[in-house]
């Protein structure tokens, strides 16, 4: 039994991302603050937006990138990301964006698999996007490097040229906007082909729910991230809002920014939530610009939502989704008090959900009153992917039967269409709501040479958080240390993928097949 959206269909234009969100700027809108940059203060509005992203338009359509080119984006959350961005999809070409955490090693590998031609980084990551575009066979000439350095363009460079913009006629449904990378519900991170289609679709389907109109919004949710790319980005231009951006967080700042520019509604993942209710630095400032504060990417804990609220005496809400979704498949609507804050809220228009026993496949049912027994969530509508990069083989596995995808969560509904996500089937880890993916982890831990075998898991720390545990066999009479494990693993990776708790075991359990019994080792884990 399939639940709709309680919502009616919004209505989806058939067109490009570029035309969508600028087709109808009026001269008055073009005066207005498109971005801000937070630690500096320096405006772009919307006109000089509009010039800089046809300006990289032509740039990049003068270096042969046409419709079906991949272009690389590795930055952080600065204003100039909305013009390369944007200036990607305006030539035709599909913007893979980067994790501005990865290593060269992982730099190296979307660039490979996504075949980008070029890439755009900025200086202070460099030497880790030079080093990954070596190991990609991708030549320097083809690095722009945003904010200059010696030997690259810059994006002055680029915007100087005034290369005419190249005209190219774009089939929303079928031409790819975006490329970001997920591992989804298993394996290693794959391109996740998103069309213009899917990104419009998903501004619909989520602006109502954020309650539409012209707002400051603090902006330190990476744009390299679907959450940040969709939910910050696309849905804060189309509105005519301004983006205060951040490159990093850092609590001082982040207050000092929402303050100084009275920012009205503010995008976090969890772990920000707990500095919110908890800091004292939080008293120092006056916040009472804020609106929303909305949380998405990993479960908020519904208390502390609360104490949000009552601390800075505003609204707090919830969204999930998947980047397989563009993301938005849920979300706590702005003008909803009602709806308890440990869920996600209600699907959003023109999708349809249905629960699915993971143990028989067969559907649940949705009850005449009550909650639901849980199962896993299966989504449908216009803002689910094409599928995978290259990879049929897991494209088949998450896209199934009548278009829907598994999106390898557990969730209940309530009779009155309400979702709670109450449990992962998945192997994906969620490190303060950036993917950690176990099957690198793991393959990197063989490795090493006193290895045996080894399994990671997400567990729940002493804070609530959830972090990447290894399960590891030592090779006999190895005398490896729990401690050694984890600077082996963080020596090699970024930061969020960081191996932080250890437990050595004789042997790991696998089923006959081979695949690791990932829940035997969270009833371990429970039961410790
Ligand atoms: P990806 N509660 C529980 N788990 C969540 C939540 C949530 N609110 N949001 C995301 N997840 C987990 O592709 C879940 O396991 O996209 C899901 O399958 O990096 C996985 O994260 C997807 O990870 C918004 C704001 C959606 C953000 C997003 C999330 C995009 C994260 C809607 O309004």
């Amino acid at each position: 039994m399939s639940f709709h959206s309680p919502f009616p269909d919004v209505e989806i234009p058939a067109t490009s991302i570029y035309e969508f969100l600028f087709g109808s700027l009026t001269d008055a809108e073009l005066e207005l603050p498109a971005f801000i940059d937070g630690p500096s203060g320096a405006v772009t509005t919307y006109g000089e937006l509009i010039a800089h992203i046809n300006g990289v338009a032509g740039a990049l359509a003068a270096r042969g990138i046409e419709p079906g080119d991949v272009v690389a984006l590795h930055s952080p959350n600065v204003p100039a990301f909305g013009s390369v961005f944007h200036g990607i999809l305006r030539a035709g070409a599909t913007a893979t964006t980067i994790n501005a955490l990865y290593t060269a090693d992982d730099i190296a590998k979307q660039l490979e698999d996504s075949n980008a031609k070029f890439l755009f980084t900025v200086s202070p990551l460099l030497p880790q996007a030079k080093a990954g575009a070596e190991q990609a066979g991708l030549a320097a000439d083809r690095i722009v490097v945003l904010d200059g350095s010696e030997g690259y363009a810059s994006l002055r460079d680029l915007l100087t040229e005034l290369a005419p913009t190249p005209r190219v006629s774009i089939d929303p449904e079928e031409h790819l906007a975006v490329l970001p990378y997920s591992s989804g519900t298993t394996g290693r991170p794959k391109g996740v082909m998103l069309t213009h289609r899917n990104l419009v679709a998903n501004v619909c389907q989520a602006s109502d729910g954020l309650g539409g109109g012209q707002h400051r919004i603090l902006s330190v949710l990476p744009f390299f991230h679907i959450y940040g790319m969709t939910v910050l980005l696309n849905i804060a231009l189309r509105n005519r809002s301004t983006l205060v951006t951040m490159p990093r967080f850092d609590l001082m700042e982040f207050l000092r920014i929402t303050s100084e520019h009275k920012c009205t509604q503010v995008f976090i993942a969890p772990p920000i939530a707990v500095a919110l209710a908890k800091h004292p630095a939080v008293d120092q400032f006056d916040l009472s610009s804020v609106e929303l504060v909305f949380s998405g990417a990993a479960p908020l804990d519904a208390n502390l939502g609360q104490a949000v609220a009552q601390r800075l005496n505003c609204q707090v809400r919830q969204g999930y989704g998947m980047s397989e979704m563009s993301p938005v498949s849920h979300l706590i609507p702005v003008n909803r008090d009602d709806v308890a804050l440990d869920s996600v809220g209600f699907t959003v228009p023109n999708m349809e959900c249905k629960l699915v026993d993971p143990g028989t496949g067969e559907e649940i049912q949705v009850p005449e009153s009550g909650v639901s027994e849980p199962g896993e969530l299966w989504c449908k509508g216009p803002n689910i992917m094409r599928g995978y990069l290259g990879n049929a083989e897991a494209t088949a596995e998450t896209l199934v039967e009548d278009g829907y995808l598994r999106t390898g969560d557990i969730a209940t509904v309530s009779s009155d269409g309400v979702v709670s996500i109450v449990d992962r089937l998945k192997e994906l880890i969620k490190y303060k709501g950036y993917q950690v993916p176990p099957a690198e982890l793991e393959a990197l831990l063989l490795t090493h040479p006193q290895i045996a075998d080894a399994a990671v898991i997400g567990v729940t720390d002493s804070e609530g958080e959830e972090v990447p545990k290894a399960f590891v066999v030592r090779q006999a009479e190895s005398g490896l240390t729990e401690q050694e494990v984890i600077d082996f693993v963080a020596e090699k990776v970024s930061p969020h993928k960081k191996v932080r708790a250890v437990e050595f075991l004789e042997a790991v359990p696998k089923s006959a097949a081979g695949k690791i019994l990932r829940k035997d080792l969270r009833a371990r884990e429970a039961a410790s």
